[in-house]
């Protein structure tokens, strides 16, 4: 069938670069995004949502596309003269990247919604598709490590490098997904899971009220965010052993989601294993590791494609 409405789960960025490619595939009411808000943490007296502006700057062209998240053409001299008062640094806040957290902390702190202020400053910069925050109210992700205690997300994965071994992954603050997540699910014709991190960027939103039965209602493809046992971004190859206490495998994330899913795209190579261990699990094979935007508009159509052939 010829697709319609789509709603699309992200964190992180790789998430954000195939919602990159799918947004220059539909039409921009067509797509909406439901986007990760347990790596926002409140820092400097800011609040922070960096799934929700590496989603945003990515779609406005705009990203620092070799870091991933973050602005182009930055600088650092706000950065720089915090140092020189001994405030923290670790956190790499860019002089226009301040600009968006500035705006969004004032506007939080007038009362606006998180959903609002999104619509608003993706408004601005000119990006077409729906992005919606999980949730409104504040949610923490935070990881219980081995050896250094339970850790704020943003201290474990950039402060200290994804270092410390997980344990535990631990949800605090809002189980509350909007209302306006709740319809966007219940108008989709499929849902498609980016790739991102399972752990840390997809279950923060799958676990809020109503969500996960809303998703398996529906046609779900996901994409591996590992690929020949590798993950292409971030920690996500260590977390799948230490969490899983398996070899990590785009068939471990199939696992992982239980049975969510109707198809996983994967990396080409990785199809028979993964179908070994989900025979019942539809697979196809794609370049899924995005390296130029014209990859990105591939892997959107393969993903397209694959769930236009599920969808009854
Ligand atoms: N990731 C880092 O590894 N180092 C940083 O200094 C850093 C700063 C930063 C500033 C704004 C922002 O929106 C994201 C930033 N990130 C940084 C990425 C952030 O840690 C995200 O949580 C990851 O991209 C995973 O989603």
């Amino acid at each position: 069938m010829t697709l319609g409405a789509i709603a699309y789960l992200s964190g992180g960025v790789g998430g954000a670069r195939l919602l990159d490619g799918l947004a220059a595939e539909l039409e921009p009411s067509q797509l909406t995004a439901i986007v990760n808000v347990g790596d926002d943490f409140d820092h400097l007296g800011l609040r922070i949502c960096p799934d929700l502006d590496t989603v945003m700057y990515t779609l406005a062209g705009v990203a620092d596309e070799a870091r991933g998240w973050g602005l182009s053409t930055e600088s650092f001299r706000a950065l720089e003269m915090l140092g020189s008062y001994g405030a923290d640094t670790w956190f790499q806040l860019g002089d226009r990247d301040l600009a968006t957290h500035l705006m969004r902390s004032n506007a939080l702190a007038r009362g606006q919604r998180l959903t609002e202020v999104t619509a608003y400053l993706a408004k601005a910069l000119g990006v077409g598709p729906r992005l919606l925050p999980a949730s409104d109210a504040p949610l923490r992700t935070r990881i219980a490590t081995r050896d250094a205690g339970v850790l704020d997300f943003q201290d474990w994965l950039v402060r200290r490098r994804a270092a410390p071994e997980v344990e535990a992954v631990r949800f605090e603050g809002s189980t509350r997904a909007t209302e306006e997540v709740l319809a966007a699910l219940e108008q989709a014709d499929v849902v498609i899971v980016g790739p991102s991190n399972p752990y840390v960027s997809i279950d923060p939103i799958l676990r809020l009220e109503g969500v996960r039965q809303r998703v398996q209602a529906r046609p779900v493809v996901a994409v591996s965010p590992i690929v020949d046992g590798r993950a292409v971004k971030g920690p996500l190859a260590r977390m799948i052993p230490a969490l899983a206490g398996r070899p990590a495998s785009a068939g471990a994330i199939a696992s992982h989601y239980g049975g969510l899913l109707a198809g996983m795209v994967v990396e080409h190579g990785d199809e028979r294993e993964t179908s070994r261990q989900h025979p019942d699990l539809a697979v196809r094979g794609a370049t899924t590791v995005m390296k130029s935007r014209g990859d990105r508009g591939a892997l959107a159509r393969a993903v397209l494609a694959f769930a236009a052939e599920l969808s009854p």
